[in-house]
């Protein structure tokens, strides 16, 4: 299968993440690629640089603003103070309801807040090259679907599935699900289904879709009532206007086991199969892992190579991209084996 990996993901590596009130080690590391792109290698994976430019894309996903203010937000995080630069910045007030997101301030941690769902998404001297760079992977991988492959896989980090149209979260600063299936879109076809088998519901991804019939969301995931990212990802949320009937997530309670998933995945897949689409994306995560450190499912390395095999037999162009997965060593494993699956089928 076509692999997209490059090494500016690297460029994003914050020290620091924020839980339970403490700063803690991020969990998002650059060391997950790393042991995805070594055993990919190790199985025999050839690996390729990202070649387009997901900037016309990344702009019919996200926000003018929202990406404007990713791409300066070192730059001006650094102006405040040179001493910034050995410093992360994290926002504290954030505009909930009756307060105004539609002005923008002029405060840099005010602007923080106004394009982060959480205080959970931190930012390093490098994340817009390396958000940018799991972007052009997914419009990369489209073209390699209009040009006729059957799957491509996009090993970046960091993932995108929370970030919204004009939001980040939970890691995730660019889209890269939403950019791929839009690039597909683009590409001519006329229906996609994004699958998202992440263990965190796909918020950003659902939101960004959730008014349009071309692209139907489906998405497995931990139960949001105890579960990240808590607000959105129920059962009730089908779509709206032109979207309804589009949407569906199937949520899980923390703690389900196997044989709960795969059942729910067969859902899924029946729910994509009648919609009669073109391509799917698939938002790889793979906290689902019963090794997970912060997650509460339990499939283990071999569940991964028959998730694979599954998705396969819907007989789908299909783009992966990887999103979440913090077992660092397994997650370079239980990948290449969804990606093995998915070619023996
Ligand atoms: N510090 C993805 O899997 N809460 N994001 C973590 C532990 C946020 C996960 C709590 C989890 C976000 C892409
Ligand atoms: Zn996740």
């Amino acid at each position: 299968m076509i692999t997209f990996f490059s090494d500016r993901h690297a460029l994003h590596a914050p020290a620091f993440e924020f839980f339970r009130g403490e700063r803690v080690p991020c969990f998002e590391t650059p060391a997950r690629a790393g042991f995805v792109r070594s055993q990919l290698l190790a199985r025999g994976h050839a690996l390729r640089e990202p070649e387009a430019d997901s900037r016309g894309v990344l702009a019919l996903v996200h926000s003018a603003r929202y990406l404007a203010f990713l791409e300066r937000a070192w730059a001006d995080w650094v102006a405040l103070d040179p001493g910034n630069a050995a410093r992360q910045p994290f926002p504290s007030v954030w505009p909930v309801r009756t307060l105004r997101s539609d002005v923008e301030p002029d405060n840099f941690v005010a602007r923080l807040g106004l394009y982060s769902m959480d205080n959970g998404s931190p930012l390093s001297a490098g994340t817009w090259e390396a958000a940018k760079a799991g972007a052009d992977a997914a419009v990369s991988a489209a073209r390699c679907l209009g040009a006729g492959e059957r799957a491509v896989f996009c090993a970046t980090r960091p993932p995108g599935h929370h970030a919204g149209a004009d939001f980040m979260g939970g890691y995730c600063f660019l889209n890269n699900a939403a950019v791929a299936a839009q690039a597909v879109r683009e590409q001519g076809c006329a229906r996609v289904a994004v699958l998202d088998v992440d263990y965190h519901h796909g918020n950003g991804t659902q939101s960004i879709f959730y008014d349009r019939p071309d692209v139907l969301f489906v998405s497995l995931h931990g139960d949001p009532r105890t579960e990240y990212p808590f607000y959105l990802g129920h059962a009730d949320e089908t779509g709206i206007g032109a979207g309804a009937g589009f949407n569906l997530n199937l949520p899980l309670p923390a703690g389900s086991p196997v044989a709960a998933w795969f059942a729910a995945l067969e859902l899924a897949c029946a729910r994509i199969g009648r919609h009669r689409a073109d391509a799917l994306v698939v938002s790889l995560g793979l906290d689902t892992f019963a090794g997970d450190p912060i997650s509460a499912f339990a499939l283990q390395a071999d569940d991964f190579s028959r998730l694979g095999q599954a998705l396969a037999r819907l007989g789908l162009p299909t783009v992966f991209v990887l999103e979440g997965g913090y077992a660092a060593a397994e997650l370079g494993v239980n990948a290449v084996n969804v990606i093995e699956g998915f070619e023996q089928d």
